[in-house]
Order: structure tokens, then sequence, then C-alpha cells
């Protein structure tokens, strides 16, 4: 194939307002910020990818300001005019001129995929292998930050058939409240009905110890990242612990972080986020770590809107995932920036199936909603 460049990357803030408040042990989210980037190449070919956080700062490192500026200032002037016929190429010259940013780096490598994809006429998922599914199960998270309202919401939910199971977010108030809060929950919506909380870094070791134990009782399904992401031995004491599996997020960040992880029995379930791992790629050797140390895994969201959730659900599709995906962002959000929503039924996901990610930005909603 002759050489084609890139020619051009362009990136836009796009705030979209959310369904309803969404309550995490670190923000409420009323609206969710997200950086779409554009990448035009010499063959007329546009890819695009994304990079969302939660929560301006409070989530992580990166903001959608910040990331925003990371592109502009140092990623589009680095890559104008390299081939991109090459992804692995271009992560290569990133990782080094660029430390971290894992966000951006993930946002650029979908587009890049996305391009070569619509290119040869394949989904991202064939080029990473092939999909060995073309749904996805998923969850929703009950956050509206009462107890009732989120009983109702779950209720609504199962008698639609949309999702079978559920994620609760807690860490924000005093942990006998939480545990009060996702009881009333659990047993409102029967044992049948899969539970998992997150609590969002928000406790202690010892907090975790006895909160875990009565939500254990209680018929919780799993516990997500309960205590601070850089105790990775406490992790591991808690997966010891407890019978009640534990997973990482926060904490299994990188690539190496897994690797960490792994080796010291830190969760006996990963959360997988492209955003994190700083791209879909690095998904996939993520997920060879904790498969090879016997450790389940789970498709994770930063609340991407449709553009990031398909770029994860296209490289969730290649893996076996034993604890389903949590993708319901564009769900969340009361617009969408592409031209066909996705359709989410049956307690799961459609993966679009076109070229690429299967999915197109629609211009005018861009420019709607595009910050100023
Ligand atoms: C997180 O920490 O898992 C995922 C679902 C949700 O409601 O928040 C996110 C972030
Ligand atoms: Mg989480």
């Amino acid at each position: 194939m002759k050489d084609i460049q890139i020619a051009r990357i362009e990136s836009v803030i796009v705030d979209l307002p959310t369904i309803r408040p969404h309550h995490l042990s670190m923000a409420v989210m009323r609206n969710q910020a997200m950086v779409i980037v554009r990448l035009f190449c010499s063959d007329g070919i546009e890819g695009i990818g994304e990079a969302t956080t939660i929560g301006g700062l409070s989530y992580g490192d990166e903001s959608p300001e910040g990331m925003k500026l990371t592109l502009d200032t140092y990623i589009a002037p680095l890559l104008q005019g390299k081939s991109a016929l090459s992804v692995n190429a271009i992560m290569t010259l990133l990782k080094s001129h660029i430390k971290g940013n894992n966000f951006v780096k993930s946002a650029i490598e979908t587009a890049l995929l996305d391009a070569q994809g619509k290119r040869l006429g394949v989904s991202v998922a064939t080029l990473l292998g092939g999909a060995v599914t073309q749904t996805l199960p998923v969850l929703w998270t009950l956050a509206s930050g009462d107890t009732q309202k989120d009983i109702e919401e779950a209720h609504a939910l199962l008698k639609n058939g949309r999702h079978n199971t559920f994620k609760l977010k807690i860490g924000r108030n005093d942990w006998k409240t939480d545990v009060r809060h996702v009881s009333a929950i659990k047993e409102a919506i029967g044992p049948d009905v899969k539970v998992t909380v997150d609590v969002n870094q928000a406790w202690s070791e010892s907090i975790a110890k006895q909160a875990i134990a009565l939500l254990q009782e209680a018929g919780i399904d799993l516990i997500e990242q309960p205590i601070i992401k850089t105790n990775f031995d406490g992790l591991a004491r808690l997966t010891q612990y407890f019978k009640v599996p534990i997973m990482a997020d926060e904490a299994a960040g990188t690539v190496s972080d897994a690797y960490k992880l792994a080796k010291i029995g830190g969760g006996s379930v990963f959360a997988l986020k492209i955003s994190k791992a700083g791209g879909l790629i690095n998904i996939q050797k993520q997920a060879a770590i904790a498969q090879s140390a016997g450790i389940s895994l789970y498709g994770g969201t930063m609340l991407e809107g449709t553009v990031g959730t398909v770029a994860s659900a296209q490289v969730f599709s290649t893996l076996q995932l034993d604890w389903g995906t949590e993708l319901f962002g564009p769900l969340l959000l009361t617009e969408d920036i592409v031209k066909t929503r996705l359709t989410y039924q049956n307690g799961g996901m459609e993966i679009p199936q076109g070229p690429g990610l299967g999915i197109a930005l629609d211009m005018n909603q861009v420019e709607k909603f595009k910050r100023k």
C-alpha cells in the first residue's frame, strides 16, 4: 500500500447533559465533558477517537481542558506528516516524546484504528485479531444519590429488560449509611439480580474490612476498588480475606500496574478501561497478564460517550469477560453526537459492525454542544 500520512488532527470539547445527577464518591456529575479527536489522513479518510474523564480532575490526573491542550500543543504537531499506516509506530513515537497522558494516547490510537479499519473495510475488532461476540452484556449504575429513587430506577429497567445487573456507587457517605443503602436496594430487587458496588477508593483498609463483611453477608456479588489505588498490598489482603471477589479499577491502570497486581494477587477481577491503559492494544496486553494469573476481566468505562464506548466495545469483543461490561455511558446522556445511537436491549449492547468503529459523527450535534 502506498504510504498515507496524517494530514492534521483536531480536537473539541463537547459538553453533554446527563439524564440525572450521577453521584460518585468523589464528584456529582450533571454533564459529561468529552474530548473528541478527529484525525484526517492524506487519502481523505478521517478517524475519530475520544478522551473522557469523570468530574474534571476529581477522578484522575487528567482534565478535559488539559487533554485538549496536550493534543493541540504537543500531539498534533508531532504526528502531522507521519505515516498513518502503522498504529504501533505512531504509539511508539508518542511513548518516546510524551510521558503519561494515557487518555489522549487512547483517543489517538482509537482514531488511527478507526481510519485504518475504514481504509481496509474491516472493523477495529478485526484489526485486533477478531471478535468473539457481536453483543456485550451491559450493567446499569444506580447513582441517583437517593435509595428510593435507585430502587425505582432498577425496577423500571428490570421491567423493560434493558439491564439485568446493577452497580451501586458508594463511598460518599459514612460507610454504615452506605451499607444500609446497598442492603436496602439488594433486598428490594431480590436475590436473583446481580449487584456490585464501586467504592472508588473511599475507604481505609480497616473500614473496608468491616464494610465488605456486611456487604458479603447482604449478598453483594463484587466489590470494586474499596481502598486507595496505591495500596496494592491492601487489595491483595482483601482479596485473600474475603469470598466475595474484589475488583481492581483505579489500581489496575496501566499494563505495568496489571503485572504488579497480578504478581501479588491484588484483586480477582480487573476493570479494563482503554483510557487508563492508554489504548486498545494495551487492553489486550493487560488481559493476557490477568488471564495468565487466573484473574477475571470486566469491561469498564470512564463514562465515555458513544465514540469511546464503541472503541472499548471493539476491543472487549475480542476478549472473554467473565464479569461482563458497564458500557452504558451513552445512556447516561440526554443527547448524542453520532448519526445513529447504539442499541441497548436484553441486558446488552449491539456492537456496530461497519468498517473501523462503525459509527459516524453528526457534525450538527458536535457544533451544537461544542464548548465555545
Ligand atoms: C468507575 O470508577 O468505575 C463506571 C461506572 C460509573 O458509574 O462510574 C464509572 C467509573
Ligand atoms: Mg470503578
